[in-house]
């Protein structure tokens, strides 16, 4: 017998884990008041209530909890229960004391949990990490701009340092941070999109012209059926369940595809509502079709067959021929690709009935206007863009792209990860906008594609990169396969992380380190004595003011923007012809810029000044324009693949729990899941845990395969059966990281495989 891996580190368990039932409904008035317990320990009754009346109104800030649009009409409180955690996150009057660094070393810190680390407060002074020191110190901010200054510009090339950001960062830091970086010489703007939606990005770039929704706000009103694939609405777009329920009101159906039952999709409270504090609720989705993991893209050629099959039944009465002969290209062959398609391995993909599909083909053929929306479960997957492209096809097939109530609607995750994208934060940005920028800025823009989130861990071990620097996020902590990870990290010659708060990626450091603590977004942002505001994009392409409600949690914190200026400032001197100070002192001069780089926004400071902003052009949405190769929306061919699961191993995805917001862990329950003080669990079905001869409560290893590559071990886990599919587990992001292997990537978008890797469950003696 092969003498099983161990872990690096065995985690103690959680000691107080309870373990109880899954619920079928979300939100509601629990949830609102559970959400706002911590905020009024801590904030007192009129910093939290400022805050509240302030997120996502007019003259507000945009919450930071996710990408969702606000509907044209706002409630007085216009955000859910778990925008209200991420804001008092944020707006927490706790600091990290200056007595902090000297206190902790970075060796005690490694032994800390993300938990633990967010715990400590709101950062409020630069401080660095000299080399060989195992402490921050503190560091006064023209130091610490010097000192990065000093490294980029000691660098042989600038493709030496690579820049992410997270999706919080403002449209006007993120214009400047790229002009920055591209000024300085490199494309190297890996962002947490590669992590997350750039699957959509690339299948719905070449086959529809445009990486963004086709839908408006209004459309979830006027659609007859959506189907939400592989989302959890009800904790990571709660207020998405109001747009749902105004779909059901208006007697639209609601199809939910998912390896998980989630509370939200099931019945749905609504906490703005009378009847939903009192009331049942609305049962949101009319079918829910539990498919096994990676099976999406089987089910939605099986769809678009059927589809086809019934117009060869009914020629003429089926396909919008008009649409599919103006708008199109690839028809026929889809028809003939989709002639053969194999219902066995149909079945097998997706581990749903033939009557399963038939009757989701049937609600498809019966609705006039039809929205899919998708998140993670889909993006997630070796077979990402294929399967988004399949979206598209089926979409296409009935003309369900440019016109009221339908359309494909990525659901985006952080709140500006969409505008971070549109001003220019990518690595491989197109000629035109580059040639924009070139042209306003007068200086040679690199045209060399630069490192993506994957790329930059290679080049961080392969001693390609010396400098990493971060606006926002969590690298390392949210990246895969966190040992690799964590190690190239190690090997840069200067990490810097401008943050909130603390995290996994300020204990993991280059040999230098530097933090340099930025104002949120729920906080006035004083630029002289002019209040300075922000903007964002959400998920429908519209763009909108933020402004902050709260004085700032310590003196001298600067904005991401000023931290920006500074450092480009302190960098490339007067080596370009840029007047980052003059952005500093007023954000209606970078908006200048932008409206002359950025197509859609001519008239930005005009247009962000009206009520609720302003929505950018979107040729499919608008006009039925598809700007690809061929001119028209492409219906493409994908080769049917699923995932292989080999003998006694379960497929496993890692995913949120409902008191998270990505690498950050507000409180250790998931409610709906029945999980209360605790993460180390594994979700398996409760027929698979008996096939391997488990039970519910075991204590298990969970190993992570990987073809010719050493096992990975998440050490420890309490096992809960669950109504999961077959065949599949679950476990929590970010701590199941430590499984997801560096080399597992969706092709073509270069997405870590994270809803899918191949483990084996092995108790613990
Ligand atoms: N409160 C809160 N809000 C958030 C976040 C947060 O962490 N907390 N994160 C934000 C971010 S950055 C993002 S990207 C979004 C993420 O939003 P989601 O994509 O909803 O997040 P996940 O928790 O990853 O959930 C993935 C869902 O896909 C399902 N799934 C997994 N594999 C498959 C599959 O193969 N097929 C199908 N059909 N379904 C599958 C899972 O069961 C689960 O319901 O949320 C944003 N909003
Ligand atoms: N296994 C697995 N891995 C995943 C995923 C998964 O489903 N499974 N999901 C992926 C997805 S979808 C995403 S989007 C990424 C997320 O990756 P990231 O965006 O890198 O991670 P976050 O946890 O959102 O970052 C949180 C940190 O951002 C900082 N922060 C918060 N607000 C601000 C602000 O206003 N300004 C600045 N400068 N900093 C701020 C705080 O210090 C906080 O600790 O993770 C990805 N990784
Ligand atoms: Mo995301």
């Amino acid at each position: 017998m092969t003498s099983e891996p161990t872990a690096d580190v065995v985690p103690e368990p959680y000691p107080d884990l309870e373990v109880g039932h899954n619920k079928s409904w979300a939100v509601g008035a629990p949830g609102i008041l559970h959400s706002m317990e911590p905020a009024l320990k801590h904030m007192g009754l009129s910093r939290t209530a400022r805050l509240a009346l302030a997120i996502n109104q007019k003259d507000g800030f945009d919450c930071m909890s996710c990408a969702w649009p606000d509907p044209g009409h706002r409630n007085v409180l216009e955000f859910c229960e778990n925008g209200m955690k991420a804001t008092t996150w944020e707006a927490t009057p706790i600091t990290v004391p200056r007595s902090f660094w000297a206190e902790h070393s970075l060796t005690s810190l490694l032994a800390r949990d993300e938990y633990w680390l967010g715990q400590q407060g709101r950062l409020t002074e630069p401080v660095h990490k000299p080399a060989g020191s195992d402490h921050y110190e503190p560091i006064s901010w023209d130091a610490a701009f010097d000192l990065i200054a000093d490294h980029l510009n000691g660098l042989d090339s600038a493709d030496r340092a690579a820049f992410y950001t997270s999706g919080r960062t403002s449209n006007e830091a993120a214009f400047l941070y790229q002009l920055f970086v591209r000024a300085l010489g490199t494309n190297n703007l890996p962002d947490c999109s590669n992590m997350c939606h750039e699957s959509t990005g690339t299948a719905l770039g070449a086959t529809i012209g445009i990486g963004k929704s086709t839908v408006a706000y209004d459309d979830f009103g006027k659609a007859d059926l959506v189907i939400v694939m592989g989302q959890n609405p009800g904790t990571n777009h709660p207020r998405m369940l109001t747009a749902l329920e105004e779909t059901k009101r208006n007697g639209g159906r609601v199809v939910s595809v998912n390896v998980l039952p989630e509370a939200g999709l099931v019945r749905y409270k609504n906490p703005q509502k009378v009847r939903g504090i009192l009331g049942k609720g609305t049962v949101i989705a009319d079918r829910f079709l539990q498919i096994r993991s990676g099976g999406d893209m089987a089910l939605l050629q099986a769809v678009s067959k059927r589809v086809l099959d019934a117009e060869e039944l009914a020629p003429g009465t089926v396909l919008d021929h008009a649409f599919l002969e103006e708008h199109t290209v690839g028809l026929d062959a889809l028809r003939e690709h989709l002639a053969s398609l194999d219902e066995a391995a149909v079945a097998a993909a997706t581990g749903l009935t033939a009557d399963e599909i038939d009757a989701l083909a049937a609600e498809y053929l019966a609705a006039d206007r039809v929205i899919i929306t998708w998140a993670m479960g889909l993006t997630q997957h070796k077979k990402a863009v294929p399967t988004i492209k399949e979206i598209v096809n089926l979409l296409l097939l009935r003309g369900n792209i440019g016109k009221p109530g339908a359309g494909a609607s990525p659901i985006r995750g952080h709140s500006n990860v969409q505008g971070d994208r549109t001003m220019g934060i990518w690595e491989r940005m197109p000629e035109t906008f580059l040639a924009a920028l070139e042209r306003e800025f007068a200086f040679p823009v690199p045209r060399t594609h630069g490192a993506d989130a994957l790329h930059t861990v290679h080049g961080l071990r392969d001693g390609d990169l010396d400098v990493f620097m971060a606006l926002g996020g969590n690298f390392v902590g949210a990246i895969s396969d966190t040992a690799v990870a964590e190690a190239a990290m190690r090997g840069a010659k200067l990490t810097v992380q401008v943050s909130t708060k603390l995290n996994r990626s300020h204990v993991v450091t280059g040999e230098e380190a530097l933090i340099l603590p930025t104002l949120g977004r729920t906080e006035v942002d004083l630029q002289g004595d002019v209040p300075q505001f922000v903007s964002v994009e959400d998920s429908v392409c519209a763009v909108h003011a933020s402004h902050g409600a709260i004085p700032p949690a310590a003196d001298g914190l600067l904005s991401e923007i000023a931290i920006v200026c500074r450092l480009a400032d302190a960098t490339l001197g007067g080596r370009h012809d840029i007047p980052w100070r003059e952005f500093e002192a007023d954000y209606d001069l970078i908006r200048d810029r932008i409206a002359r780089v950025v197509p859609g926004f001519a008239t930005f400071n005009v247009d962000i000044r009206k009520q609720g902003g302003f929505i950018l052009p979107n040729g499919p949405r608008d006009e039925r324009r598809f700007d690809t190769v061929a001119g028209k929306a492409m219906i493409t061919v994908n080769e049917l693949e699923h995932i292989e699961r080999p003998a006694g191993r379960l497929i496993l995805q890692t995913l949120r729990s409902h008191d998270q917001f990505n690498t950050t862990i507000y409180s250790l329950n998931d409610r709906y899941r029945g999980i209360k003080k605790g993460r180390d669990v594994v979700f398996v079905h409760p027929d698979d845990l008996a096939d391997l001869g488990l039970d519910d409560g075991d204590r298990v290893d969970v190993v992570g395969e990987w073809p010719g590559q050493p096992d990975r071990v998440l050490a420890n886990q309490r096992l809960v059966a669950y109504p999961t599919a077959r065949g599949c587990a679950a476990a929590y992001y970010p701590e199941a990281n430590v499984l997801v292997p560096l080399e597992s990537a969706a092709e073509e978008s270069n997405t870590p495989v994270s809803k899918a890797v191949i483990v084996r469950l092995v108790p613990r003696s």
